[in-house]
């Protein structure tokens, strides 16, 4: 298929809830309000957000992505063996374009896919580019954030089992608590015969995961600071680039790397009506990147009406993939 009948059929099957700016604007007050303050990291990601992150994803200190995709190489066969035939395939996220691809090349027979992605660029290319390497899988993309209730799109043909696919340990992105809803809604969405492929970064070495989170090019400072850049530009903010910091540290007692933006010296930032004084030193929490050991995420699966049935490591123990199902 060519590349401009496969983007007006993606856009064509496209379903657009993605966030508007005055949801944007209230989750942001919502956290600059707090004591710490703070910002939701979904919000990374917007276009250049995406961009950076894949930038991210080709530093030699992120191991995570190319660990996974070599694993997912490996034990492709296995994994297919495990989820059997005829599946649609529901990638929470989009980013994650040959951890996709080598899932619907090695699954047998998927019958359908449904992207669900906040970032309308993101979900656009990467339809485009599936719908053409795989003509047979029907495409169904969903722009929206996927924390909330997302429905389904029915597949025009019928379908063995619905598999829940969320790569790249980004379930290490949210609190416990969100997590084990997060996963609870994707059991309702996988239904009782549905499956979850999920990527968790193991438990490891501080040194190594420190060195992930501040990698010497400075990209991952500069995917941290664009969301201060997007507020900015989306909701008219007035954060100065210049006045924040990223700063990224291992949390041995809670198992995760925390990232915050310091504020470099005392300073005051305008949201609409509204003005929020920051002192020098002052942390904005931004993101966390949980850690997983088996027992861990055992226990998080347990909560969320799920078990773990089945899992891959790399040779090291570096990340693994998890088969879940409903208990
Ligand atoms: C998407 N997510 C799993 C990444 C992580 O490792 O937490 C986001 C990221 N933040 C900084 N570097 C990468």
């Amino acid at each position: 298929m060519n590349a401009a009948i496969a983007r007006a059929r993606a856009q064509a099957a496209l379903t657009d809830l993605r966030p508007k700016p005055d949801d944007i604007a209230a989750d942001a007050i919502n956290g600059l309000s707090r004591t710490p303050k703070s910002l939701p990291s979904k919000y990374f990601y917007d276009a250049e957000g995406s961009r950076l992150f894949e930038a991210i994803t080709r530093q030699p200190e992120y191991y995570l992505t190319q660990v996974e995709l070599a694993l997912m190489e490996s034990r492709m066969p296995s994994v297919a063996a495990a989820v059997g035939s005829g599946a649609h395939v529901v990638e929470f996220g989009s980013g994650s374009g040959r951890k996709t691809e080598l899932l619907l090349e090695g699954l047998e027979a998927p019958v359908a896919y449904t992207p669900i992605e906040i970032s309308r660029t993101a979900l656009m290319d990467s339809v485009t580019r599936l719908g053409q390497q795989f003509p047979e899988v029907e495409m169904l993309p969903v722009c929206a954030d996927f924390t909330g209730p997302v429905p389904l799109p029915p597949a025009s043909r019928h379908v063995q089992r619905t598999l829940v696919f969320f790569p790249g340990s980004t379930l290490g992105n949210f609190f416990e608590g969100d997590a084990v809803r997060l996963l609870a809604s994707m059991r309702g969405t996988m239904g009782e015969n549905g499956r979850a492929l999920i990527g968790i970064d193991l438990d490891k070495d501080a040194a190594v995961l420190d060195a992930a989170y501040n990698d010497r090019a400075g990209v991952t400072a500069a995917f941290t600071l664009n969301l201060l850049a997007r507020l900015n530009r989306e909701i008219g903010s007035d954060f100065d680039l210049d006045g924040f910091g990223h700063r990224a540290a291992y949390s041995r007692e809670r198992m995760r790397i925390e990232t915050a933006l310091v504020s470099t010296r005392a300073q005051s930032v305008r949201i609409g009506e509204r003005r929020f004084d920051f002192a020098q030193g002052e942390a904005i929490e931004v993101e966390i990147s949980q850690k997983y050991t088996d027992a861990s995420f055992a226990a998080l699966t347990v909560q969320a009406g799920l078990e773990v049935i089945d899992g891959w490591n790399d040779a090291e123990d570096r990340f693994g993939l998890r088969l879940l199902r409903p208990r």
